[in-house]
């Protein structure tokens, strides 16, 4: 008998009408019901504030010294607020919804609607109009960044490799691919204010060159040459890191830019140059193994 009750109100979503809710709610409901709301109001305020706080515990944009930098981070910001406004106001109203709305707190029954059709329409077109407006306001800087690439010769070609960066500089004679090329293992240099146009590949997997501070984030893929290019503005080391999970030492895989004056540069490039006509030795200065 009470088994029964117990089947028949399951099968009805467990209140019948006119029944269920005159039985007199359980204690302890409302509680759960401001704990609910508590909760979901904590992520727009926890959010806010990682958002507020985290410049101050320098988690935040790296410093940019790129000429390009300054138009990447105007659009980051713009993102930052216009999804952030949003945001805020979505969740402030999920949370508004479930304190004023509390099943248990209602004497009354859900009223079932259909839907309004203005209203998807309308959401349905401010974030199309959104995104198409972003889509054409970055669209310089993406020229600039992605499309206008400097007019000159690759100054330096960076493969990526399972787990480092090889880099290679085309040497007295300008032009990559020869005799004369310099290598050098996760270890860029690069002189200050003067356009730099690396060529990038992949010797295996896909990988991706990111120069945080010069606001640089390029996949290099297995069989495509890729240009990516930047001028830097300030002198000083920063990284280079892997920004795409390439297998187990993907973590391990940085190296670092140095950017310097053009003197430092060219003295740099000598030393390398120096270090290696003295390690490489032509074929016939092989001395040949002694025969037992
Ligand atoms: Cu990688």
């Amino acid at each position: 008998m009470e088994n029964d009750k117990r089947d028949r109100d399951a099968g009805s979503g467990g209140n019948l009408p006119g029944e269920a809710w005159t039985d007199g709610l359980p204690k302890g409901r409302r509680w759960s019901g401001i704990a609910w709301s508590i909760l979901f109001l904590l992520v727009p305020v926890l959010g806010a504030a990682t958002f507020i706080v985290a410049p101050y515990y320098d988690h935040w944009l790296p410093k940019d010294v790129s000429v390009h930098g300054k138009a990447i981070d105007g659009l980051f910001y713009f993102i930052l607020v216009l999804t952030g406004v949003v945001f805020l106001a979505t969740e402030l109203i999920l949370f508004w919804f479930m304190w004023k709305y509390d099943a248990a707190a209602s004497s009354k029954p859900a009223t079932y609607i259909q839907g309004s059709h203005t209203l998807e329409v309308v959401w349905t077109i401010i974030p199309a109009a959104t995104m198409l407006f972003l889509a054409i306001y970055q669209m310089n800087t993406w020229a600039d960044v992605k499309m206008r690439r400097p007019r000159i010769a690759p100054s330096a070609e960076v493969v990526a490799r399972q787990f480092e960066w090889r880099i290679r500089y085309p040497g007295r004679d300008e032009t990559l691919g020869t005799k004369d090329d310099l290598f050098v293992v996760n270890d860029l240099h690069v002189p200050v204010d003067e356009d730099f146009l690396v060529q990038l590949k992949s010797m295996d997997v896909l990988h991706s060159f990111f120069l945080p501070n010069l606001r640089i984030k390029q996949d290099a893929v297995p069989g495509m040459k890729q240009p990516v290019w930047f001028k830097a503005t300030e002198p000083g080391t920063y990284d280079i890191v892997c920004a795409e999970v390439c297998g187990w030492g993907h973590y391990k895989m940085k190296g670092r830019v140095t950017v310097e004056s053009r003197a430092d540069f060219d003295r740099w490039l000598a030393r390398v140059e120096a270090e290696q006509d003295a390690t490489q030795r032509g074929p016939d200065e092989i001395p040949v193994a002694a025969a037992d």
